[in-house]
């Protein structure tokens, strides 16, 4: 009896330990984009403007590089290579996370006009620039 219920206060203790962190970091963001919506509508076929990962190929991986877009619109990644492939921004604005081969990530709109460079979080020598204006 005794026992379960310290197993049990040490449980809560890691879970508040855990979640804390989490959602204070989710204040201080103030980030390029809005995160990608949950479920809103037209899922990952709904982006402004889509960028073509063509291969790893350096700073030919990417098409259109540089890319330019609105402020406040949705950007999306389509993988035309073969192997998984990730946009990651470089400050961690936005990580569409690995795009299967043939796949289009979510949409992530841009809130924030400026210049951001990118990669591929599995090959970092895969980069590129998207211009918010
Ligand atoms: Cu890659």
């Amino acid at each position: 009896m005794t026992r379960s219920l310290a197993v049990r206060t040490t449980l809560l203790a890691l879970f508040a330990a855990v979640a804390l962190p989490a959602a204070s970091c989710g204040g201080g963001g103030g980030g390029v984009t809005d995160p990608p919506s949950g479920g809103g509508g037209g899922g990952g076929g709904s982006a402004d403007v889509i960028i073509t990962i063509i291969a790893e190929n350096g700073n030919m991986s990417f098409n259109p590089n540089p890319a330019t877009v609105n402020v406040g619109q949705r950007v999306s990644w389509r993988n035309s290579a073969s192997a998984l492939h990730t946009a990651t921004q470089n400050g961690g604005s936005w990580d569409t996370g690995s795009i299967n081969s043939g796949a289009t990530s979510p949409s992530f709109t841009m809130v924030t006009a400026g210049t951001f460079d990118y990669h591929c979080s599995l090959h970092p020598a895969m980069v590129g620039t998207l211009t918010v204006r």
